[in-house]
């Protein structure tokens, strides 16, 4: 169980709660088990959990790695960002994450992609994602789940950054998947 360091009266939880969206990528071990904990963990953590569908892609850029398994969940938490951007660590290390490389394969990642309308450039996180324009596998889940929302640093629509990827970017599409 990841809680409890995560619950109670201190400086890593806010008064008004906060609606985040969190992407969640596995593309070594069983991926879809290793999504399915996390979510379980994630909606025991987050008020009004809501899941997208799951998607398969390549690797970006081509690299030389299995496929992954992408999938974007949101929800509601009174964690401060940095509160929140540790419960996602604590999970990817509970499924045996070991980080060799940057963008190395990995069992589970879990990347903070909103935290309310906030925009933050901490030393440590970056709030929206800033890969979060450029990634099918996570607009595409996002899309799915709040086709409404509007990305806070730059005012676009989630339709209008679709057009953007579509029009710029060579990745591959991502399929979705069912478990
Ligand atoms: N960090 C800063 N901002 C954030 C944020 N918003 N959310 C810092 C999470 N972490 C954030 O991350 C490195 C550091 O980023 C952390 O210490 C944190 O303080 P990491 O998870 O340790 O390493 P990483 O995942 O290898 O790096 P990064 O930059 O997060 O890579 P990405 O963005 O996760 O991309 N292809 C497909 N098809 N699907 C994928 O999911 N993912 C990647 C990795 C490459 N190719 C992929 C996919
Ligand atoms: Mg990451």
């Amino acid at each position: 169980m990841v809680d409890l360091l995560y619950t109670g009266r201190n400086a890593n939880v806010r008064k008004s709660s906060m609606l985040v969206h969190l992407g969640l990528g596995s593309n070594l071990g069983d991926r879809h088990t290793l999504l399915r904990n996390a979510r379980s963990a994630l909606a025991e953590q987050l008020g009004e959990f809501r899941e997208s569908p799951i998607y398969e892609s390549a690797p970006l850029l081509g690299m030389d790695q299995p496929s992954y398994l992408n999938q974007v969940v949101c929800g509601t938490t009174t964690l401060e960002p940095l509160a929140l951007l540790r419960l996602c660590q604590a999970l990817e290390e509970q499924a045996g994450r070991v980080r060799t490389e940057r963008w190395g394969a990995r069992t589970l990642d879990i990347d903070v992609l909103s935290y309310g309308e906030q925009v933050l450039s901490l030393p440590e996180l970056t709030v929206p994602h800033p890969e979060l324009p450029n990634r099918a596998f996570v607009l595409l889940p996002l899309k799915d789940l709040t086709p409404d929302w509007v990305h806070p640093r730059t005012g676009q629509m989630l339709d209008e950054l679709w057009a953007q990827w579509q029009a710029c970017s060579a990745e591959p599409l991502p399929t979705q998947v069912s478990e």
